[in-house]
């Protein structure tokens, strides 16, 4: 006997601490009902403390990962982590073209946590063949900044930065707002078929966390392959991710990584 679950491809770096990157995106993947297909795109030497070095993978061998994989499988819906260089983002774009499943962009140029896990080129590739082909895509504030060539610090800039990144291309933005002035519960903007929607927390976890934005770009991905459309695979992903932060548990010495194996409950 078989168990159908949808393939939801990550393509994304490596995190050896299990919180963030392909190691995150597969847990999340298997915890929201799919199966999880993974390409690596860099290598971090990395804790739950600190960042040491990254290494990027060569285009030509994440164009070889991918075009290998595909040619086999079937995603029903995908993700993209840190890509890391202008040529491999080049070399994903050009395969995301290709593809009729969705695929959720999140950026990871400026982790909230660590060091810049890209080169400074890097940006334009997405403004020019990343973004027009995304589903959705899910800056937070200093890569929406950078997309839209504006500060964002309040959740009217980011308001404004949702439309113009939306120009550019991106079937849907959300812009996770952290710790926007006048937002007082980690409030994210979601800006899907011309309507601005504020996405408030259900409660605000205190806490340093490690691998939010990896974690839930991987669940919103899983949620479209199941069939959900983007406002509601976006509500259950954040509502599942404010519960495993509140669950979350110390397996190292610093920041404290999501709890990826938390229940998924559909309904609030
Ligand atoms: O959370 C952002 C992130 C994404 N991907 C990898 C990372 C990090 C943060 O450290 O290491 C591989």
């Amino acid at each position: 006997m078989s168990i159908a679950a949808p393939v939801v491809l990550t393509v994304a770096g490596s995190d050896p601490s299990g919180g963030a990157g392909l190691q995150a995106d597969l847990k999340t993947i298997h915890q929201h009902g799919g199966y999880g297909a993974a390409v690596p795109t860099l290598i971090t030497v990395q804790n739950t403390a600190s960042v040491e070095a990254v290494e990027l993978l060569s285009a030509d061998l994440v164009r070889a990962q991918l075009s290998t994989l595909l040619g086999d499988m079937k995603p029903a819906a995908a993700k993209t982590g840190a890509l890391g260089s202008r040529a491999v983002a080049n070399v994903v774009g050009s395969i995301m073209a290709e593809s009729g499943f969705p695929w959720v962009v999140d950026p990871v140029w400026l982790p909230s946590r660590g060091r810049p896990l890209a080169r400074g080129d890097v940006v334009e590739a997405y403004k020019e063949v990343i973004l027009p082909r995304a589903a959705l895509v899910t800056p937070n504030t200093l890569e929406a900044g950078l997309l839209s060539q504006m500060p964002v610090r309040s959740l009217a800039d980011a308001r404004e930065a949702a439309e113009r990144i939306a120009a550019l291309g991106a079937g849907a933005v959300l812009v996770k707002g952290g710790h926007l002035e006048g937002s007082a519960r980690a409030t994210d903007l979601l800006l899907h078929d011309g309507v601005i929607t504020e996405l408030a927390a259900t409660e605000l976890v205190p806490g340093r966390f490690h691998g939010t934005g990896c974690t839930l770009s991987a669940a919103i991905a899983t949620r479209l392959a199941l069939g959900d459309d983007i406002p509601s695979a976006v509500a259950v992903a954040k509502r599942w991710l404010t519960t495993a932060l509140r669950e979350s548990y110390a397996v190292g010495q610093g920041a404290l990584p999501v709890n990826h194996l938390w229940p998924v409950r559909d309904k609030p």
